[in-house]
């Protein structure tokens, strides 16, 4: 997990604003989300030294933005839970023309996130993905011949869930996440706020919960990657840099990653400058240096996630770009559906839920 400092080695004139030599930008980004040497070079670059933090959920990141004085200049929301950021006055706009390289940006992912930022006024997308399965291979077939990996029966059928219990079910620490997947498995829309199918969704979870390890956002990358899990319900590049590190460490672990047959979210990261950002140059400066085509190939190649950067994709290792589990194909498409943010009284009810979920009472 990268903690910070990345020491500024030279002092050039940074696009996006006038840089001066002891410019520091602080970046808030989701952990496992960028190839540490893009930060080295974006300071050899342009002399600014990069602070950077991480999170692992969308209510973290809130929770810091709308206290307020987060000291950060770049954050990365995902966009569903931007829109009632943008109301809450978060945000200041990102002028994109004073971020050139904005201009690689891919249309159809600005049209998709202009739904939750009307006009793409506060932001561009980084990366996107899908919420679905990893699994370790081999821990799964000997468990069970045939299991529904491609299917959310695996975590949410109790008597196939049973079978994997021992070897560990870890499950995203967000009810964002699971609720919509548990409302697909039931055959509900995904972005279902009604009330009784809610509670349909949350009794299946409770009757699986007794089998699921540990709810966190981050951890079951490592774990699938050393076999701590066998399961997850993860995102899509996390997955496939677990699969990643198992492959370098040739530990005889095959993992992979599944779109449920279900359907599951789609969504879309996006990079954001609060409206009291210490260094609102030095923010669009990094945005600039990420979306230059070859640096955000660089990313994409080191995190599998797709990016919203057309013009990176001359630059993408051919076997990410076609890769439906990363950039889906239009019968993978079919099955996806994008969220929208929860209304007050939803929220609450879902907050309600998702607590005695995860107690188990
Ligand atoms: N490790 C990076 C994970 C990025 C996840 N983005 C948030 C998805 C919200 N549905």
């Amino acid at each position: 997990m990268i903690k910070k400092a990345l020491l500024c080695t030279c002092a050039l004139a940074a696009i996006g604003g006038p840089a001066a030599a002891q410019d520091v930008v602080r970046v808030f980004n989701w952990s496992d989300y960028i190839d540490e040497d893009i930060l080295t070079s974006f300071t050899e670059d342009t002399g600014i030294e990069v602070i950077y933090d991480v999170y692992d959920s969308n209510e973290v990141l809130e929770t810091r933005l709308l206290a307020g004085n987060s000291g950060y200049d770049v954050v990365v929301p995902t966009a569903s839970f931007m829109a009632r950021q943008i109301e809450a006055g978060v945000y200041q706009p990102l002028d994109r023309s004073q971020v050139p390289n904005a201009q690689y940006a891919w249309p159809e992912i600005d049209e998709r996130v202009s739904r939750y930022d009307p006009d793409n006024t506060y932001s561009i997308n980084y990366m996107w993905g899908t919420t679905g399965l990893g699994f370790v291979q081999e821990l799964i077939d000997e468990r069970m011949d045939d299991a529904p990996v491609n299917s959310w029966a695996i975590v949410f059928d109790p008597e196939i869930a049973a079978r994997f219990a021992d070897c560990g079910i870890y499950w995203l620490d967000a009810p964002s996440e699971v609720f919509p997947a548990a409302l697909a498995y039931l055959g509900y829309d995904g972005n279902s706020t009604d009330p009784d199918e809610l509670q349909a969704a949350a009794d299946l979870m409770m009757a699986v919960r007794p089998y699921v390890r540990r709810f966190h956002s981050s951890e079951y990358v490592s774990a699938l990657a050393n076999g701590d899990a066998c399961l997850a319900i993860g995102w899509s590049g996390d997955v496939l840099q677990a699969r990643d590190r198992a492959a370098e460490a040739e530990n005889g672990l095959t993992i992979d990653y599944r779109i449920p047959v279900e359907g599951t979210q789609m969504w879309s990261d996006q990079f954001a400058i609060p409206a009291d950002a210490p260094d609102p140059a030095a923010a669009r400066a990094f945005i600039n240096y990420i979306m230059d085509p070859q640096v955000n190939a660089q990313a994409v190649n080191y995190i599998n996630y797709a990016s919203g950067n057309l013009g990176a994709q001359e630059y993408i290792d051919p076997e990410i770009l076609a890769d439906p589990a990363i950039y889906p194909d239009e019968a993978t498409m079919d099955n996806l559906f994008i969220v929208d943010p929860y209304d007050p009284q939803t929220q609450r009810l879902v907050n309600r839920l998702w607590t005695r979920i995860k107690s188990g009472q």
